[in-house]
């Protein structure tokens, strides 16, 4: 007999509801729950794929050591035994122990309860995450102005009637810092109300398509968007900030005056957009309707990503859409993680190489490999890397290939030999994703409507296998053990995650959320920043003095020569998420998808053909891949998408093998990054493309 669970998928920030039929341990189908509060029925295919993930043959589920180049499995004690040795004898000698956390570990409400514990028994000196090379620019944006580093305020787009995208592109991605599942229909509910959505983006998208209006912008050069945008909204008296007056601190009146000097036609030189269309963004920003500008991966992961994202914050202000309904608005989830964590921290510290900003305690990823690779009493010994490919996700994976290599101790939690486990001493790998429980923790807080959403296992945890979660702690707990500390009880996700549910403003239980499989609905978005605000004040930071220091520094730039090479983006698709879907045969199937997509024209100039080789080159290095020929990049653009290179040596992904692609990181490079962030630039990457000869094959 078969039965049916509803549940949420993990995969990606969009949190969609699922209906999992199962018999026994077989998954019979995975469909899209019409019922769940928040996504209505909307999947996208990766959800089937967790099919693939749960029953996948070279998906590991015992500990595995690496014994003369070879992987032997242990059983756990023996691994938690033998790495808290090592790892104490290492540090013992002085070594410093660094830790990586990936981006799955943001979808594991239950790692997030365990790992400052594991954290602080290793001794982390060097903690690095995903978010420096995604996001981190938004987190000190909103540290600054809002007082919290989550605090973030996300497009109403069920009310809204204008919205403008820039470097985002949610029909494939599914949104971002914005967990707004059935994307494409509600944009397609908001143009049948006579709305209308832009997208600026060097690439005609998934997202573009669906658009009343695509404009090209150069990649890299968005902040003379926003800054013609801001400057049209002041210059037209369009500027209407009465709804937010009482919170707004005095800061603001600097703002105007710190971009009046740019000139509108040297703006509009730089990013390739022109002044007219900037004033009718302006215009409709500003108009008598509740609109938003919203801005992702494009104008974050670049040299001027903090920039950009503080820009954005105050067009919304500006043109009277923060805190609005149909414009942008701080969610208030059944999990209220901004209430319950503190305010986070930006700060400079030093590394390698100088002083690097430091969020959340966080060290840049693009001095992570060199700190492995420094010889002094500074350099990095021991590795954890908690649910993470950094050598396929992390700029110049070549240098990190061999940064790795150097480490005495490397320990990676992850259920594949990746192209970054590949290196470790130890893999402890997780069960399956069935088998585990999940809430969208960091994902409420960024939800289109407020919500909350529990989801218990389906299946019982196999013989000898272990959650994430418990791996951690009891990885932790062996090391506190054999240092001689106290060995704190584990305190169960569940319980933590009961407490943090009571104290969350919408009072709920953890029993009533589970009792609810589609989910509980707590309303649409309210203007309730007032409330929200962290800052010691009340008020909104406008214009803090780094971000005005920061416009001069753009405005110095605009002179630069700039070279006649192309620049590089990346992509994402929606059968695809980041590098580890890969393995999965039926996301897999169809045409190749790590190409380099070129413009006719330039595909012209270099002799380039459809299906055949090019080699592109960086700074940092060189890559041969297939050329597919299309006018939905920009002239003067080319794109790759990140997560392929599948071919390294002694990766375990024997479907992601058989269509292994190459690295876009293996071009992009850890000298560039954001100053204010540190937030690696990971679009925009000056690359010179040349056509590979094919090889005649002799007679
Ligand atoms: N050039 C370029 N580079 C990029 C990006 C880009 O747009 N362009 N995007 C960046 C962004 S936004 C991000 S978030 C990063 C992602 O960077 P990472 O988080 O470093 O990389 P992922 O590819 O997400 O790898 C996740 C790893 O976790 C494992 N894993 C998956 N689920 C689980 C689980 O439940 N438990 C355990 N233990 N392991 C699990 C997978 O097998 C995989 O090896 O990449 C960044 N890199
Ligand atoms: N299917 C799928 N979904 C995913 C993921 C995935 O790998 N696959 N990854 C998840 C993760 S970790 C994240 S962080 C989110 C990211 O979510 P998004 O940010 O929505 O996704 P991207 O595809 O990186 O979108 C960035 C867009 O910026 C454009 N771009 C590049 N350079 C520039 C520039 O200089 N200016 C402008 N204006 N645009 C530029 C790119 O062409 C691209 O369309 O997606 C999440 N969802
Ligand atoms: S959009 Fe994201 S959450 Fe929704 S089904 Fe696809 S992968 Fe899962
Ligand atoms: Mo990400």
């Amino acid at each position: 007999m078969s039965t049916i669970h509803a549940r949420t998928c993990h995969i990606c920030e969009a949190n969609c509801g699922v209906l999992v039929e199962v018999e026994g341990r077989e998954i019979l189908s995975i469909k899209g729950n019409p019922d769940h509060v928040l996504s209505r029925g909307h999947i996208c295919p990766k959800a089937t794929a967790i099919a693939d993930l749960q029953d996948d043959p070279d998906r590991l589920h015992k500990p595995v050591k690496k014994v003369n180049g070879e992987w032997q499995e242990i059983g756990w004690e023996q691994a938690f035994s033998e790495i808290a040795a090592k790892l104490l004898d290492l540090k013992g000698q002085g070594a410093k122990p660094a830790m990586y956390m990936g981006n799955p570990s943001a979808h594991d409400y239950g790692i997030s309860t365990q790992i400052s514990t594991l954290r602080h028994a290793i001794g982390v000196k060097n903690l690095y995450s995903a978010s420096t090379l995604d996001q981190i620019p938004h987190h000190v944006v909103q540290y600054h102005m809002y007082g919290h580093v989550s605090l973030a305020a996300v497009p109403d787009i069920d009310r809204s009637q204008y919205l403008l995208i820039i470097g985002g592109n949610p029909a494939a991605s599914n949104g971002s810092i914005w967990t707004v599942p059935d994307f494409k229909k509600r944009v397609k509910e908001m143009q049948a109300r006579d709305g209308r959505m832009v997208v600026v983006d060097p690439r005609r998208t998934e997202t573009a398509k669906l658009a009343d209006a695509h404009h090209f912008v150069k990649p890299g050069t968005d902040t003379a968007l926003l800054i013609g945008i801001l400057k049209s909204v002041f210059d037209s008296g369009l500027a209407d900030t009465s709804r937010l007056d009482a919170i707004l601190d005095d800061s603001w009146s600097a703002i105007e005056p710190a971009i009046a000097g740019f000139d509108m036609d040297q703006l509009a030189a730089h990013c390739g957009i022109s002044v007219e269309t900037m004033q009718e963004m302006a215009t409709q920003l500003a108009a008598d309707q509740p609109a938003a500008i919203y801005g992702r991966m494009g104008v974050s992961v670049c040299e001027f990503g903090t920039l950009n994202q503080w820009l954005i914050q105050v067009i919304n202000i500006a043109a009277g859409n923060l805190d609005r309904v149909g414009g942008t608005m701080v969610p208030e989830p059944g999990l209220d993680t901004i209430n319950l964590v503190g305010r986070g921290s930006v700060r400079t510290v030093d590394t390698g190489r100088g002083p690097m900003p430091s969020v959340m305690g966080e060290l840049p990823m693009v001095t992570f490999a060199d700190e492995m690779l420094r010889d002094d009493e500074e350099r990095i010994c021991s590795l954890f890397v908690v649910t993470g490919n950094p050598v396929l996700s992390s700029p110049d994976g070549a240098k990190l290939d061999r940064a790795l290599e150097r480490l005495d101790l490397m320990v990676s939690f992850d259920m594949y030999v990746t192209e970054t486990s590949r290196h470790a001493d130890y893999i402890l790998p997780p069960c399956g994703p069935l088998e585990k429980d999940h809430y969208p923790f960091f994902f409420g807080p960024l939800a289109i409507r407020n919500y909350a959403s529990y989801s218990p296992a389906i299946f019982a945890l196999q013989d000898g296998e272990k959650t994430d979660w418990e791996i951690i702690a009891e990885l932790a707990r062996e090391i506190l053990a054999q240092d001689g500390h106290d060995v704190p009880n584990i305190r169960e996700p569940r319980d933590v995650l009961d407490g943090m549910l009571q104290s969350s403003p919408a009072g709920l239980t953890l029993a009533e959320v589970e009792a609810a499989p589609n989910g509980i609905d707590l309303g649409p978005l309210r203007p309730c920043m007032a409330e929200r605000l962290r800052t010691e004040d009340k008020v909104i930071h406008c214009a803090h003095p780094d971000f005005l220091a920061e416009l001069e520094r753009f405005a110095a730039s605009l002179d630069d020569e700039r070279s006649d090479n192309l620049r590089l983006i990346g992509r994402r698709h929606v059968r695809q998420n980041n590098s580890w879907l890969h393995n999965s045969k039926r996301l897999l199937k169809g045409a190749d998808r790590c190409t380099l997509m070129i413009h006719p024209d330039d595909a012209a100039a270099r002799g380039l053909v459809d299906g055949g080789m090019a080699s592109v080159t960086s700074r940092v290095n060189s890559v041969d891949i297939v050329v597919e020929i299309t006018d939905d990049v920009m002239p003067g653009v080319v794109s790759i998408p990140h997560g392929f290179g599948h071919g390294r040596k002694g990766v375990g992904l024997s479907v992601a093998r058989e269509k292994p692609g190459v690295s876009i990181n293996d071009l992009t490079d850890t000298e560039r990054f954001d100053p204010l962030s540190g937030n690696a630039v990971l679009n925009a990457v000056s690359v010179t493309v040349a056509r590979v000869e094919e090889m005649v094959a002799a007679e």
